[in-house]
């Protein structure tokens, strides 16, 4: 049990402890007492990274106090609670993100200001934390921000990799990946927990003679916590992200070690380390490695066990636990807690398997996201029974109960079975994870209308056969928050002026009134500069960091997001090689000067990406020099994408490239981001795309290409890009052109392959009507007055797209979970 100390306790359960809000001086007081007696650091040696440590520990300190009384309400009032199982959470940098949303950001100014230094450059120095690969884990990220916000009892669990995502250098044109030292500096921002650790088992035996089977592993690691803070935006609230690090110190081989081997009894240690060192930097792509299983199952045994932990604080027994618990996974690579739960119900709660399974049935929900099958989990049965073999015998077991309860009563036929099975038969079997995520959740979601409704009709169509009402969508949101306060303080000071105030922020819907000021050439204008300045801002990072000058007049076109075959930057590219043609063959017509910038990091076993980088490096190099098309033409391609990096681009943008091959991008975030700033989409009828179209009128966005049906009937009949490539002579003179060498003569046949490959996601197919689209896009940007207005009829019609609403729907429709109210909060003082 837990003590307190009366003098703590009485601190503890009255909440008059609140600070009233500190002011300059007292921000400026705690920063140097924490640079002093935190970081043992005499102010006049400290460093602006001394200064970012001393002001984070000063701000944690400030939010650790919300941080706990959450908690305590949590408990007081036995708040039902959703636990946020993610591989991945790319939260970006902290700090600033902290200040805005306690409103905190002009005392610390102030503060640095008295002291003589620069807040924004102070902030600089915070490390981006990776422990993410693109849109799936920046969505975890602004989910717990809305978690938070909308005071919903939540935690997140995730992986305290020591190696995040890695860092992009581009050398020759080509990527090259250097490891990220995150933790370097130290990370002033997590708590340490070392008494918060579970043991976690791998290999070893079962032995079925006994009821439950006894499970003799051979390996066991402990888990330990680092807890994030994750503050609301403008409350008392505080939600914590517990990140995952493996301990090995107990497994250390005293024996060996006495016996004088100090190399093997280091081993065992060393080995199991790796499990919380790296993140696989694949994205929408699944790998079958064991240290990958590893970690997975790192991730859920550790998290299972503390949620049990948690729970059994508030209630006496584990029968409640469906009451007080929902557990949601992000995509299928946390699947395994399912039989995690299941094992530790049966062999340490000795619950009857029929009993654990409908506990199971209502805590899970899954949410899949994606519908590639490159992306599709399955682990080969072999492996699992190799480490994990009592969650392979009780996922035999669940196998087994659904077919013969569930499937066969209703009559369908051996082939059914077969396609269902969590088991895929074949030369080596494997194991389904998105099956067992279907079977266990009481729901299962699609990230965006379009996606939803193809996971119904294609990948999960037999088992939404099964069970119709389990399948819903939640089309995914972003955080203003973070994506309009924090990436872009001029907007907000403009919706602040002509929304009457900052309720937008956390009403997001309120951006409607904008629609009345739309045709409003003031407003046009206002909001016009407010590009230009952001435009400006990146300008001066592209010429500090790259050496390169772009012309901030210019129209901005950005890809970013991770580099992949069905996101068709190289169909980008088509496009920019057709244009730098046009110009060569009409230099004196009135062009539209557009700067072309794409970022974003190819997985590093990934060739054709990695060639595209490189193709789009090479262009870059190669029209960049040529002073035939002066400044008509730039193309950037920015190193080492990263979330500080999406809020610098983003609000700079005037036009988001979202051109995806309808059906494959389930929904997109950066499209959101972007039109939520200001930028016009031009995009495929994939994803949120879609819904984006719906909300802001087709006279407000540049849709093209072929719709899900026609790419269908074009694989269905045979694709074949030459048929495409032969009838349009100016596409086949861009590809000839890659293909052979223009822009590699030092090598011409570089990308000969990259151009004459199956084109597997109909680049040509979409060419000319992408290029068609983009012909609009240069006559829409001549008209300033009918851009404006467009960008502006973007934004007021946003509102959907917070991931506000996207939380509320989950909490409603699937975990039915119901926020920290008004009565439950502690009085302030
Ligand atoms: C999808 O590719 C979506 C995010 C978040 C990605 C992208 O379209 O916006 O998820 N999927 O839902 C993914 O990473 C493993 O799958």
């Amino acid at each position: 049990a837990k003590t307190t100390p009366t003098a703590a306790k009485n601190l503890l359960t009255t909440y008059d402890y609140i600070n009233p809000k500190p002011d300059a001086e007292l921000v400026r007081k705690s920063i140097v007492y924490k640079l002093i007696f935190i970081l043992g650091i005499d102010p006049k040696d400290a460093t602006p990274a001394d200064w970012l440590n001393a002001a984070m520990f000063a701000a944690r300190d400030l939010s650790t106090e919300n941080f706990l009384s959450t908690r305590q309400i949590h408990e007081k009032f036995k708040k039902r609670t959703v636990y946020y199982l993610s591989m991945e959470f790319l939260m970006g940098r902290a700090f600033t993100n902290s200040l805005i949303n306690q409103d905190l950001y002009g005392a610390f100014e102030q503060a640095f200001k008295e002291l003589g230094l620069n807040l924004a450059d102070i902030s600089e120095q915070e490390a981006d934390p990776a422990l993410g690969n693109g849109g799936l884990g920046r969505l975890a990220a602004c989910f717990l921000d809305s978690l938070a916000t909308l005071r919903v009892p939540a935690v997140g669990y995730g992986i305290r990799y020591q190696y995040g995502m890695f860092k992009q250098e581009i050398v020759d044109g080509k990527q090259i990946e250097k490891p990220d030292l995150w933790l370097d500096n130290g990370m002033a921002w997590q708590f340490a927990r070392p008494a918060k650790r579970f043991p976690v088992s791998f290999g070893g035996t079962l032995d079925t003679s006994h009821y439950p089977p006894r499970w003799k592993p051979a390996e066991q690691i402990n888990a330990v916590a680092y807890d994030e803070i994750v503050p609301a935006f403008g409350g008392q609230i505080a939600n914590p992200l517990r990140l995952w690090t493996a301990h090995t110190g107990d497994l250390f081989n005293l024996a060996s070690f006495n016996e004088g081997d100090y190399f093997s009894s280091m081993e065992a240690q060393m080995k199991n380390e790796t499990i919380a060192n790296v993140l696989y930097p694949n994205d929408a792509t699944a790998v079958g490695r064991e240290l990958r299983l590893k970690q997975e199952y790192f991730l859920v045994s550790a998290s299972v066990q503390d949620i049990i932990a948690r729970h059994l604080c508030r209630y006496d027994s584990i029968h409640t636990l469906p009451e007080d618990v929902a557990i949601h996974l992000n995509d299928t690579h946390p699947v395994l807690a399912i039989p995690e739960l299941m094992r530790i119900l049966i062999d340490d709660y000795y619950l009857p398997f029929d009993q654990a399974w409908a506990m199971c049935q209502k805590i899970f929900s899954y949410t899949n996201h994606t519908l590639m099958s490159e992306a599709l989990e399955k682990w080969s049965v072999d492996m699992m029974a190799q480490l994990l073999p009592r969650h392979l015998d009780i996922i035999y077991k669940i196998n087994h109960h659904f077919i013969e309860n569930v499937v066969r009563p209703q009559g369908y036929d051996d082939d059914f079975i077969r396609r269902v099975s969590i088991i895929e038969e074949g030369e080596q079997r494997q194991v389904r994870m998105a099956w067992l995520a279907v079977i266990a959740s009481h729901k299962v979601n699609g990230v965006a209308k379009i996606h939803s409704d193809l996971m119904v009709s294609s990948l999960f169509a037999d088992f939404a056969a099964l069970f119709p009402e389990r399948f819903t969508n939640v089309t995914n949101g972003v955080t203003p928050r973070r994506w309009i306060a924090v990436a872009n303080p001029k907007l907000a000071r403009f919706l602040d002026k002509h929304l009457g105030g900052s309720g937008w922020l956390t009403d997001l819907n309120q951006l409607n009134q904008l629609n009345k000021l739309v045709d409003n050439k003031d407003i046009q204008n206002e909001f016009a500069n407010v590009k230009h300045a952001a435009k400006v801002r990146l300008a001066e990072y592209i010429q500090r960091e790259m050496n390169i000058t772009i012309n901030p007049n210019a129209l901005f076109d950005v890809q970013i997001k991770r580099i992949h075959a069905y996101k068709r930057q190289s169909m980008n590219v088509l496009h920019i090689v057709h244009r730098y043609n046009q110009i060569l063959n009409n230099p004196n017509a009135d062009w539209q000067p557009r700067v072309f910038i794409l970022a974003g990091k190819a997985a590093s076993s990934y060739n054709e990406a990695k060639q595209t980088i490189r193709l789009i490096n090479d262009i870059a190099y190669f029209i960049n020099h040529d002073e035939r098309v002066r400044d008509l033409i730039k193309v950037v391609f920015i190193p080492n994408y990263s979330v500080s990096l999406a809020e610098l681009i983003i609000p700079a943008a005037d036009l988001s490239e979202q051109i995806s091959l309808a059906g494959k991008e389930a929904s997109g975030t950066s499209n959101m981001k972007f039109a939520l700033n200001g930028a016009l989409t031009i995009g495929t009828l994939d994803g949120a795309n879609v819904e984006i179209l719906q909300h802001v009128g087709a006279e407000n966005i540049f849709i093209f290409g072929n719709t899900v049906e026609q790419v269908q009937t074009l694989y269905r009949n045979g694709y074949n890009p030459y048929d495409f490539i032969d009838n349009d002579p100016e596409l086949a003179q861009v590809v000839n052109q890659i293909a052979q060498g223009a822009f590699s003569p030092d090598e011409p046949h570089r990308y000969h392959k990259l151009m004459h490959n199956r084109d597997e996601f109909q680049r040509y197919a979409d060419f000319r009507s992408y290029v068609n689209a983009q012909a609009q896009v240069d006559k829409l940007y001549r008209q300033p007055e009918k851009w404006y207005r467009a960008a502006l009829v973007n934004m007021a019609n946003m509102g959907y797209f917070s991931s506000d609403r996207s939380i509320e729907d989950y909490c409603r429709e699937i975990w039915r979970i119901e926020p920290v109210s008004e009565q439950e909060l502690p009085r302030l003082a």
